[in-house]
């Protein structure tokens, strides 16, 4: 079977965020970020602990470096820190001296590494300041305007050293779970014991309309004024495969109403130039539209499809409607996902989190799918699991992470026999480097390939940091005598 090799230009490693890694925020002057008021409130978190710490990674970022290249990578994806480049955000606001030549240092290192950097501009940690002032996201003259200043910035400060780009991770989770299901920051909802204010309803398409615009604004910017630079942009979309329960044609329907709810809402704008037919007529007027002029602004404004996927869910017509305070059921309309199908056998094995059990299958679907519908080259910018159980592991057991191995090794196969087909997939980072502030799950879900201490820091590589670095390097023709050192001990 072809799907031993995969190309030798073949970007691969790890993905990371700076809300979830950094810590030090307050440290050489950065800004707070919604990301940190929201999770100091004490009951926002499964652990009640905040991103505070993350990994020490603004602190240890020379030793993660020192480990990814242990680790055999090529590639890195991380985000940058609004609030430390601009600590209040704005457009008029200053710019902090220690921003952008933090992130140059960083970046130079992954290149004499030998790694190349793939830097988000926007993964969540929206500058507090701002969520003050106008409402972030809600405020589209506001948002857009300050946005296009800071990846101008950005751009300025880091492009020459860099090739690809991307504006915005997953806005149809910040959105949604951000302002209608309230689990993320800013934490707005109509649900009244979450939030003061909020529409659970409406405020998730303001935000995405707007964060949509923000996107085509700065991409603007990086093909006008940067691109000469000869590098490529594009948005990160999270999409899981929603596969019909059974053939009858409501469950085909609604898996299609489900895929459109939650992903197409931001593909088809970027890829097509507006929302698809079908979210309009679910959504109504919830739904904004888009000017003409946005239209052409939005077409053609990601170079690549960068996906995010980690699991799959058969999905059917609803069989009991939603309770009304039930926000998270009533933004995918009728459909409900299920983990079993009508034979009684479930999608996949259970991990360590309910949301996301391996399913190979859904993952060569969900690729195929994007290919055919937009014929554009795939980004893998985020795929991983959790193993059952790891929340409550220490070490000595979690670094046996076996499960997360086959995991990888079963997505990884079949993204390349795709590969092997022809269909243009250029990169595979994983979720994640090490254990992190895993957002609302605080630091109890951990989808790291690398331990950590976080009352220490210490960093233990797991089973399958050396696992992934060895079948990659084999199924990218090189050997692990090319490679430099080796990975440090588990001790
Ligand atoms: C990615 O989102 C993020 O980009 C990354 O920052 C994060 O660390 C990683 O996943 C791992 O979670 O409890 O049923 O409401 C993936 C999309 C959206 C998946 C929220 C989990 C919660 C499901 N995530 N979702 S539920």
């Amino acid at each position: 079977m072809s799907s031993d090799t995969l190309p030798r230009d073949f970007l691969w490693g790890y993905a990371t965020s700076s809300g979830q890694i950094e810590g030090s925020p307050e440290v050489d002057g950065r800004g707070l970020s919604i990301w940190d008021t929201f999770s100091r409130q004490g009951n926002t978190t499964e652990d009640g602990r905040s991103s505070d710490f993350g990994t020490d990674s603004y602190i240890r970022w020379k030793e993660d470096i020192a480990l990814m290249k242990s680790y055999g990578v090529n590639c890195h994806r991380f985000s940058i820190s609004w609030s430390r480049v601009i600590p209040l955000g704005g457009r008029t606001d200053p710019i902090n001296p220690a921003g952008i030549p933090f992130y140059r240092t960083f970046i130079q290192s992954l290149l004499e590494a030998g790694i190349q950097p793939m830097p988000t501009l926007f993964h969540w940690d929206l500058p507090q300041a701002l969520q003050d002032r106008y409402k972030g996201f809600l405020n589209k003259e506001e948002i857009v305007a300050d946005f296009t200043h800071y990846a101008r910035v950005v751009f300025e400060g880091l492009g020459d050293l860099v090739k690809v780009w991307v504006t915005i991770n997953e806005p149809n989770v910040y959105a949604a779970l951000g302002h209608c299901i309230g689990a993320h920051a800013p934490g707005r909802s109509s649900d009244r014991t979450k939030s003061p204010e909020g529409d659970s309803l409406v405020e998730p398409y303001i935000v995405g309309h707007n964060l949509l615009l923000a996107h085509a604004a700065a991409v603007k910017v990086y093909r006008e004024e940067i691109a000469q630079q000869g590098g490529s942009i594009g948005l990160v979309i999270n999409a899981n495969w929603a596969e019909p329960y059974d053939q009858t044609d409501q469950s085909i329907a609604a898996a299609e109403r489900y895929f459109t709810i939650c992903s197409l809402w931001f593909a088809d704008p970027v890829h097509k130039g507006d929302y698809p037919d079908l979210l309009k007529e679910i959504l109504g007027d919830r739904l904004p539209e888009f000017a003409p002029e946005e239209k052409v602004l939005l077409m053609g404004s990601s170079d690549f499809f960068g996906l995010n996927h980690y699991t799959t869910y058969y999905t059917k017509v609803r069989t009991t409607p939603a309770a009304p305070t039930d926000f998270r059921s009533q933004f995918f309309h009728d459909v409900e996902e299920t983990i079993t199908s009508p034979d009684g056998k479930e999608i996949g094995p259970e991990a360590g989190l309910p949301w996301v059990r391996p399913v190979p299958w859904g993952f060569k679907k969900v690729l195929r799918y994007l290919w055919e519908r937009y014929g554009k080259d795939i980004y893998v910018t985020e795929n991983g699991v959790i193993c059952p159980g790891e929340k409550d592991m220490k070490k000595e057991e979690a670094v046996e992470d076996d499960f997360r191995i086959d995991y990888y090794r079963s997505y990884i196969n079949v993204m390349a026999e795709l590969i092997n087909e022809g269909v243009p997939i250029k990169s595979y980072l994983a979720w994640t480097f090490a254990d992190n502030f895993e957002w609302q799950e605080g630091y109890t879900a951990k989808f790291g390939v690398t331990f950590v201490d976080t009352e220490t820091g210490d960093r233990t590589p797991k089973k399958s940091a050396g696992f992934l670095r060895e079948f990659m390097g084999k199924k990218m023709g090189k050997h692990e005598a090319s490679l430099d050192g080796g990975i440090p001990d588990k001790t």
